[in-house]
């Protein structure tokens, strides 16, 4: 018996349905009808007792089953890549229909100051910091050269939760902290955050309200080092034409001391109800570190020199916003957050 034209022909047939059939449904019924273990090719195997060169009649039924395999394979692939065309042009979204609309949030005008102070100090070199807001009477007052029956206490008197431990009442309280790690080393860094008194709360005055600490300590730092640093920030955060001013004043842990003003920029300095009339705004207290502050946190005054301020936040956004009043901040109405929306972010 010719197995090889048995074979041929029963190729033939198979590759000729396989190439007719038009759907995966007649591609598994051809896959069951030839190749299951029943199947027409499957039982020509049985065939093979009565051959005497099982090698050669072994090779036809392997090409002839491999031949239909991948003809089986090919159309199958084909198959489902046309089902999933059909599919998707079924599922096609319709994108001309109205889409759900979602409300979009703002960041806070109180947060966008922040960042924006932070970028102008880091882009001069600081590193920015964080510090406890529930601090020891040591940070906040004592290392900062304000002992126990100091009258410096009572400006910035604040909720006390023993004796010794209370909510900070300005971030000066970071300095103790920065150079007791520093561990005499230079620093030069800012610190952002929230700090309280016992104040009563107004327009320009909140319980609550946030400072942004900068601190630093080398050799030969000198006030002009503070008024370069301070004049360019006042124009990066202002307007380039700003102007800054020196006035003398006190804190214990800053000799010389300075109240800092910037020249008014609705009026240009001319006099206007913002700055009161006088051409000037307030907006940070600053000085050189006192020499018993350097020794007190383990730096030799001889050697070592520094500044530091102290920025009230909520003022600087109340200035460049036009906010007339601070416990808008603090109100989480959302009519005042939108109104922030069109501000540019960086
Ligand atoms: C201080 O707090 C000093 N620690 C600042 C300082 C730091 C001086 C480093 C020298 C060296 P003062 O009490 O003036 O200073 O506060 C600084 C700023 O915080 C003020 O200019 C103001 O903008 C803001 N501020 C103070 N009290 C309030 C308050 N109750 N509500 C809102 N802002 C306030």
């Amino acid at each position: 018996m010719d197995y090889a034209l048995d074979f041929e022909n029963l190729k033939t047939k198979c590759l000729e349905e396989i190439s007719k059939a038009s759907s995966l449904k007649d591609l598994t019924e051809l896959k069951n009808k030839y190749l299951a273990k029943k199947g027409e090719i499957s039982l020509m195997m049985n065939h093979i007792r009565e051959v005497e060169d099982k090698k050669a009649f072994g090779e036809m039924y392997n090409a002839c089953r491999k031949s239909v395999e991948e003809a089986l394979d090919i159309k199958i692939k084909e198959e489902e890549n046309k089902k999933l065309i059909e599919d998707l042009k079924k599922e096609k979204i319709d994108i001309t229909l109205p889409g759900n609309s979602y409300q979009r949030g703002s960041a806070n005008p109180f947060y966008k100051i922040i960042n924006e102070i932070e970028d102008i100090f880091v882009g001069m070199g600081y590193s920015v910091e964080t510090g406890p807001e529930v601090d020891y009477d040591k940070y906040v007052f004592e290392l900062l050269n304000i002992p126990h029956d100091h009258p410096a206490r009572d400006m910035q008197d604040t909720l006390y939760i023993d004796n010794n431990l209370l909510l900070r009442s300005h971030t000066s309280s970071v300095q103790a902290h920065v150079m007791e790690k520093a561990k005499g080393q230079p620093i030069k860094i800012i610190c952002p955050g929230k700090t309280y008194r016992r104040d009563d709360d107004d327009m320009t005055h909140s319980h609550q309200f946030a400072q942004v600490e900068g601190l630093v300590i080398d050799k030969n730092i000198n006030l002009g080092n503070l008024k370069a640093t301070l004049e360019l920030f006042a124009k990066k955060m202002f307007s380039k034409d700003t102007k800054v001013r020196f006035r003398s004043s006190f804190f214990p842990f800053t000799e010389p001391s300075v109240e800092v003003d910037i020249s008014c920029f609705n009026c240009k300095g001319k006099g206007c109800p913002l700055c009161k009339g006088s051409g000037w705004i307030e907006i940070l207290g600053a000085g050189m570190v006192h020499p018993n502050v350097l020794k007190m946190s383990g730096y030799d005054p001889e050697v070592y020199s520094g500044f530091a301020f102290g920025i009230g936040i909520e003022r600087v956004a109340m200035l460049k916003y036009g906010i007339d009043d601070i416990r808008r901040f603090y109100q989480n109405d959302l009519r005042f957050i939108k109104e922030f929306k069109k501000v540019k972010e960086d």
